[in-house]
């Protein structure tokens, strides 16, 4: 927790510490932005051979690239990170500028910076599965609607022989993975959950900020098992979850979005927190149900989630989808 604290305070002050400490030597401020930013590792990517770029935009400066690394598949997302005001007076004064065009009071430029400044959120998935490289191919997406008969008869069998590994969510809750991550965690078995930065977060700056809290129950896989058993373990969650976030991130709870997703990737109960301004994938009506919500529905109706009809898209080659059809019931 420390350590993570540390970090961000050292983030918002690199523009001073550099313009004022010109004695210092590159190599110790090389060694000072490793230990703020995380070491350097080896470059597993160095031999990445691309087989087809899956999906890309311009506008979000994101692509999704499925190739191969030593001959097993591998899915890399590329992203280029936001700006942050705190590197702005930096950014300004080390980069070069090359113009472009002049005309007026306009000109344009390209702009260079020095390469920490210039860097380039990368998530590798290695070895991938088939379904992690179809998850990200350009799709279009339907949306479904689950009865209680649906989920019975044609998710849960589904869901419980074809659901992605669950491996990274045991190596969290088991301290092999991601400890120096951690925000926040509850151990109680019953009530308690390790909360986290999303893969998806780089800390870099508050306005994406995306943690995820998981359960330590193993047994719950999704919206769908949830009954008023469960109401204490959520109300903990939500507000131990926005307790740790206003105390390390300053950011009340009513600047965040907490919600879980159905149908979510991974079945293993977990909660996103998200900034209230930040539009990440997978947060709108059709994917998202907020914690509150959830936690009033089971409060007045406690067959809630196991009776209700559930809507979320379902992308063109999603198995469950063909499922679906074959069930005559898209
Ligand atoms: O769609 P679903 O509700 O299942 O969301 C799962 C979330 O877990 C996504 O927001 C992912 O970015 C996040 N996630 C996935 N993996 C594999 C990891 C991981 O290894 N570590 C962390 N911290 N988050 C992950």
């Amino acid at each position: 927790m420390a350590n993570n604290a540390t970090k961000r305070e050292a983030v918002c002050t690199d523009s001073d510490e550099f313009s004022h400490d010109v004695k210092r030597t590159k190599s110790d401020q090389d060694k000072e932005r490793e230990d703020e930013e995380g070491s350097y590792s080896e470059n597993i990517l160095a031999g990445f051979k691309t087989s087809k770029v899956l999906s890309d935009s311009a506008r979000e400066k994101l692509m999704f690239i499925h190739g191969k690394i030593d001959d097993q598949d591998a899915v890399v997302v590329l992203e280029k990170t936001p700006f942050r005001e705190e590197a702005l007076a930096e950014l300004f004064s080390s980069s070069s500028l090359r113009l472009e065009m002049k005309n007026d009071i306009y000109s344009s430029y390209r702009l260079q910076a020095p390469p920490h400044l210039n860097e380039i959120k990368t998530t590798v998935m290695h070895p991938a599965t088939e379904k992690h490289v179809k998850r990200y191919q350009k799709q279009e997406s339907f949306l479904v609607e689950e009865t209680e008969e649906d989920y019975q008869s044609i998710s849960l069998p589904y869901v419980e022989k074809h659901s992605l590994s669950l491996q990274w969510v045991y190596n969290i809750l088991e301290k092999k993975a991601e400890t120096e991550r951690v925000v926040y965690e509850d151990p109680d078995p019953e009530v308690g959950f390790v909360l986290l930065p999303d893969l998806k977060w780089d800390q870099k700056q508050l306005d994406n900020l995306y943690l995820i809290a998981i359960t330590r129950q193993r047994h719950i896989k999704s919206l769908r098992d949830l009954t008023p058993e469960h109401l204490p373990l959520l109300q903990n969650i939500l507000q131990k979850g926005k307790d740790a976030i206003l105390q390390r991130y300053k950011l009340p709870a009513a600047k965040l979005r907490v919600y879980l997703h159905y149908q979510p990737s991974y079945y293993h109960l977990h909660v996103h927190f998200t900034t209230l301004g930040y539009e990440a994938a997978g947060c709108s009506v059709e994917r998202a149900h907020l914690l509150a919500d959830v936690i009033q529905n089971l409060q007045s109706a406690p067959r809630y989630y196991r009776t209700r009809t559930l809507y979320f898209p379902l992308r063109a080659d999603d198995g469950l989808l063909e499922q679906f059809r074959q069930a005559g019931r898209m």
